[in-house]
């Protein structure tokens, strides 16, 4: 027998062997093979030609070799070699969701915008998350500022309200954003560090831009690090126009505020969930939406005349600075609401692509000098990703609305003009003319140039002031927030090999707090404080302080959308975990099993409870507070595994509530040497209450200057 007729039978007697009573080809799935017909589709290629065998190339003889002519095999690998597009440059990893928005009052008294007319009106939108510095492939839980970027499908075209998670942007002139960008990204000969602003190119960049102070204040806080996307505020950022039917304009700033309240994690945990999880924002949204727990936002305005931009202590054109809640309150005008996950990530969206410059009648832009800069950007960045002008005929781009105009051809186009006429004036008359201009377009409100403007590369004076805002921010602060905006500086700036780089931002910091530069100075070890940075305009030290810039000034309203984690073992008491599901199902929590296997465990009455993690990939960093729920012997067990002692001790260290039963103690006490008064018995059903009622805090504070996890 020859080598060839040899593997041939070698191949038959195998097929022969596996699958015996199956007539398929060899190399499928065994058993989980399954024929077209009975309501099965039948593979195709692109072309829609049925395929009989996709386990096998085609070959002259079973061991020769594989012959061009296999159209299908071609097929397939050269769509898979083509799979990949070009990252976003920057806010390259993300997590987008359909949903709706309802306007709840008629705003037609400030903007002619359709979506604002009619109360109750709900408008389509897809909304996509993100981080912005990390990579495609990067975590969740970096230092970093977030996307929150929304596409509205309205009846008068797509308008897209391209925000972040922070009101306020490090630069103040597009024209910076380049350099901004490769100062925070990894590091071009090393290509590190991923996701990380801890390093020498940024903070080099940072300490030579004052203006990016402020930001910084922000980026350092704990809006850097949120619980999920859930749980952030969004902003416009920029100063934008509303233009009513009349052609009147008001100035609009725009915020989104989440209804589940804000919450951050803590830097220690955030390290931790990145190992855990990596995906842990985008899970969070998924399970959400999945579970119909649908996350819900209010759109709130901040509107005002000329007179209040003109007499307001800064430039309402300069992205660094914000206008306080206190000063100009938000009006809360509308909802959105998140209750749809895309079919395909990958074609809604990876593809989606916003632009700052869609807007629609009734919505204008500011001078501001990044918007400006923004508006050729974005467009310009979509075509590079997406290969052509044509991205706008990608379904997820497409608007909702009719709509009509003589732009045709270029690489994929799905919407050409259809019949003869294809440019305009025409005198073709109304049946196949074409598309017209209509008065009720979109009309760039007429705003006046400066008197005597010139052409300049410059700042306006205006600009001048960096470290204000910066101040107002910091003082805003809780004490436990300023605590954690100091370590945040002092670990990033310890990631920063040279020693001047360190000391210029410390310079800065003088001009914003003293507290604060000494705190940053002690923490890296410096023995003397330098000369506060050279100031364009002294700091004032007259802006009163702003709660709505703390999270924790504004607790959430409920524990609606949290995660308690419960480690049980075999023989724990049912009344008490019953206790705690039933009063997580009331407060709207949702409580998750860690087990010592993942088959899950035989409660003191018999009942069975599954498991969503075994101990070891259920680490408590993934909740927001935990119960240790063991019999003797489970505790006895888990003593000995440092997963489950780590479960705690962490739990300890990131000031969680910790309820636990009193056959747990042994193992608390271990992991958390001193317990206190967030450490809650639950030795019967009624203590759970009191662990509820507790738990509405969230974080036990006063533990942290015990822990100093950081
Ligand atoms: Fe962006 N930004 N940006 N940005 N940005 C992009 O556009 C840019 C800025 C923001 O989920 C890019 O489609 C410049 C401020 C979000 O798809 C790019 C400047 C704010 C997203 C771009 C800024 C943002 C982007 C890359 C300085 C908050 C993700 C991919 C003038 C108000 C959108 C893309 C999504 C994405 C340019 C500053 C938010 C390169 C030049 C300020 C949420 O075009």
């Amino acid at each position: 027998m020859s080598k060839t007729q040899k593997s041939a039978a070698d191949a038959d007697a195998f097929k022969a062997a596996t699958f015996a009573d199956i007539s398929v080809p060899l190399g499928s799935g065994g058993e989980t093979h399954q024929q077209a017909g009975d309501g099965v589709p039948q593979l195709t290629t692109q072309q829609g030609a049925p395929v009989s065998d996709d386990q096998n190339s085609l070959k002259v003889g079973a061991r020769g070799p594989v012959a061009l002519e296999d159209h299908h095999m071609r097929e397939k690998i050269f769509h898979f070699d083509h799979e990949r597009i070009p990252e976003r440059v920057v806010h390259a990893r993300g997590y987008g969701a359909h949903g709706f928005f309802e306007t709840y009052d008629s705003l037609a008294d400030v903007t002619a915008a359709d979506l604002f007319q009619r109360a109750g009106e709900q408008t389509p939108v897809f909304v996509r998350f993100s981080t912005v510095a990390g990579n495609k492939g990067s975590f969740d839980l970096a230092r970093d500022v977030r996307g929150f970027a929304v596409k509205f499908y309205t009846q008068q075209g797509n308008w897209d309200l391209v925000g972040n998670n922070i009101p306020v942007f490090f630069i103040q002139d597009a024209i910076k954003f380049p350099d901004l960008i490769h100062a925070a990204k990894q590091e071009p000969d090393r290509d590190f560090p991923q996701a990380q602003t801890a390093h020498d190119n940024f903070w080099d960049f940072i300490s030579l831009m004052p203006e990016s102070m402020h930001m910084i204040m922000w980026t350092m806080s704990d809006r850097a690090i949120p619980r999920g996307f859930r749980f952030m505020e969004g902003f416009g950022v920029h100063t934008f126009r509303m233009v009513d039917a009349n052609g009147k304009s008001t100035f609009v700033k725009f915020h989104w505020k989440p209804k589940l309240g804000m919450q951050s994690v803590v830097w220690n945990e955030a390290v931790k969930i990145n190992g855990a999880d990596p995906d842990f924002h985008r899970r969070d949204l998924w399970n959400a939406i999945q579970s119909g727990d649908f996350p819900e936002w209010e759109l709130g305005l901040q509107l005002f005349d000329e007179d209040f931009a003109n007499a307001f202590d800064f430039d309402v054109l300069d992205a660094t600075k914000l206008i306080p809640e206190e000063i100009l309150p938000v009006r809360i005008v509308g909802r959105l609401v998140l209750n749809r996950m895309p079919d395909n990530f990958f074609a809604e969206t990876e593809q989606v692509a916003f632009c700052t410059s869609n807007i629609v009648p009734g919505i204008d832009f500011t001078n501001d000098p990044l918007l400006q800069g923004r508006n050729f950007s974005y467009l310009d960045t979509q075509l590079k990703r997406l290969g052509g002008p044509n991205f706008t005929h990608i379904p997820i781009n497409a608007p909702k609305c009719p709509f009509h105009n003589f732009q045709q051809d270029g690489h994929m186009a799905m919407t050409n003009p259809k019949g003869r006429v294809n440019f305009e004036p025409n005198s073709y008359g109304l049946d196949e003319g074409g598309p017209r201009e209509s008065a009720t377009g979109f009309r760039s409100f007429p705003e006046p140039a400066e008197d005597g403007a010139t052409k300049l590369r410059i700042r306006p004076d205006s600009f001048a002031d960096h470290y204000s805002q910066a101040r107002q921010f910091y003082i805003s602060q809780t004490e436990v927030e300023q605590k954690h905006i100091t370590d945040a500086l002092v670990f990033e700036l310890s990631r920063v090999e040279r020693p001047a780089i360190r000391v210029r931002v410390v310079s800065h910091l003088l001009n914003i707090d003293e507290g604060l530069a000494a705190g940053v100075a002690a923490g890296l070890g410096l023995k003397d404080l330098p000369e506060p940075a050279d100031a364009a305009k002294p700091t004032r030290d007259d802006l009163a302080p702003s709660d709505a810039l703390s999270i924790l000034k504004n607790p959430p309203p409920s524990l609606g959308g949290r995660k308690i984690g419960v480690l049980l073992s075999d023989g724990a008491s049912a009344e008490v975990f019953n206790a705690v599901a039933a009063a997580a199902d009331m407060n709207g929590v949702v409580v998750e099993v860690i087990a010592p296997m993942i088959d899950g465990v035989e409660l003191d009455n018999g009942t069975r409870v599954k498991a969503h993690y075994k101990i070891d990939g259920g680490p408590s960093v993934l909740f927001d507070a935990v119960v240790v729920l063991l019999s003797a012997e489970g505790a006895a067990l888990l003593d000995k595994k440092a997963a489950a002692r780590d479960f705690v001790a962490d739990a300890f260290a990131h000031m969680k509530f910790i309820g636990y039963s009193p056959e747990a103690l042994p193992l608390v006490e271990k992991s958390v040497g001193a317990r206190d008064d967030a450490c809650l018995e639950l030795a019967t059903a009624a203590a759970v209450d009191a662990y509820f009622q507790e738990l509405t805090a969230l974080r036990y504070w006063a533990r942290e200057p015990m822990v100093n996890a950081i």
